[in-house]
């Protein structure tokens, strides 16, 4: 172990960030979703572009303005020709001509005009039939989403599963999903699930889906370090107070060793997170460059 870093880590702030997982053989499944999220590969896979609102339980007869939304978090536009949605019995998918800038979100509804008496704007699309002509129609099947319960699922046009949710009583034992299911909110009996939308927890200070870990001394160091060695992370940022012994620094000096043993970037401090961000920016820009040729 190198003594200067030892040194640093003799006390712990206990705030981290993780980023971005490595390539993987098979399609990286997004942690628990609604509620924070978790890194993603940004290297190899598709965009990670996530399910960010789901209206599932409308208030019109029959429910014609049923409506999922997108997110792009990424600082450039994604085209979604290609990409496809699934109730978990059908699927839906995007045609040509229908982008998502960067940073934005959009809806998809059921029928665009139910939509727009519901919402006050129309939809980027609509996946039930073509009720407004000037509204993109998805291909496929309609979805419905049960308002007992159910899950939404978001695919790559590789078919690599990008993002879950599940809410209510549907089944949490589906690909891309950890954890247990979304409901709405029920403050009493008199507050219905009628008319929620369920929508996607981000971080106040970047606008980006995150998860958080636990914070030091109840185990976040051990839940990095499991990323970390499940090769689902791409670097690790964890800011230490160098002035003050800490009495889990055993802990933090196992997270480290992990990352060291599978050669994961680290940082424990501003100016190292700051170089070991721009050198994962730096790879991220070659991939892009490599995939817009
Ligand atoms: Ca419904
Ligand atoms: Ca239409």
């Amino acid at each position: 172990m190198y003594p200067w870093l030892a040194f640093l880590l003799t006390a712990i702030v206990g705030a981290s960030v993780t980023v971005a997982p490595p390539p993987q053989a098979e399609p990286p499944l997004p942690p628990q979703l609604w509620l924070p999220l978790v890194s993603r590969s940004y290297r190899s896979g598709p965009p990670p572009l996530v399910l960010s609102a789901l209206y599932y339980d409308t208030y019109l007869a029959n429910e014609p303005d049923e409506a999922f939304q997108l997110y792009n978090p990424l600082e450039w536009p994604v085209t979604l020709e290609g990409w496809q949605v699934s109730d978990g019995r059908r699927i839906t998918a995007f045609p040509a001509g229908i982008n998502l800038a960067a940073n934005a979100r959009l809806w998809c509804a059921r029928k665009a005009v139910s939509f727009t008496v519901s919402f006050g704007f129309k939809p980027a699309c609509e996946y039930s039939g073509n009720s407004d002509p000037t509204v993109p129609d998805l291909t496929g099947s309609a979805l419905q989403f049960a308002n007992t319960g159910g899950r939404v699922t978001l695919l790559s046009p590789q078919a690599a599963y990008s993002d879950t949710l599940v809410y209510e009583d549907g089944d949490t034992n589906v690909p891309g999903w950890q954890g247990p299911a979304v409901y709405p909110y029920r403050s009493s009996t008199n507050f219905g699930a009628e008319e929620q939308i369920l929508y996607r927890k981000l971080a106040q200070a970047t606008g980006l889906p995150v998860r958080r870990m636990l914070s030091g001394p109840y185990g976040g160091d051990a839940q990095i370090a499991a990323l970390a060695a499940e090769g689902k992370v791409d670097g690790v940022i964890f800011l230490v107070d160098p002035l003050y012994a800490h009495p889990h620094e055993p802990d933090i000096q196992g997270l480290l060793r992990v990352c060291n043993v599978y050669n994961v970037p680290v940082a424990t401090n501003e100016v190292g997170a700051e170089y070991v961000l721009h050198g994962l920016l730096g790879r991220l820009d070659r991939l892009v460059a490599e995939t817009d040729r």
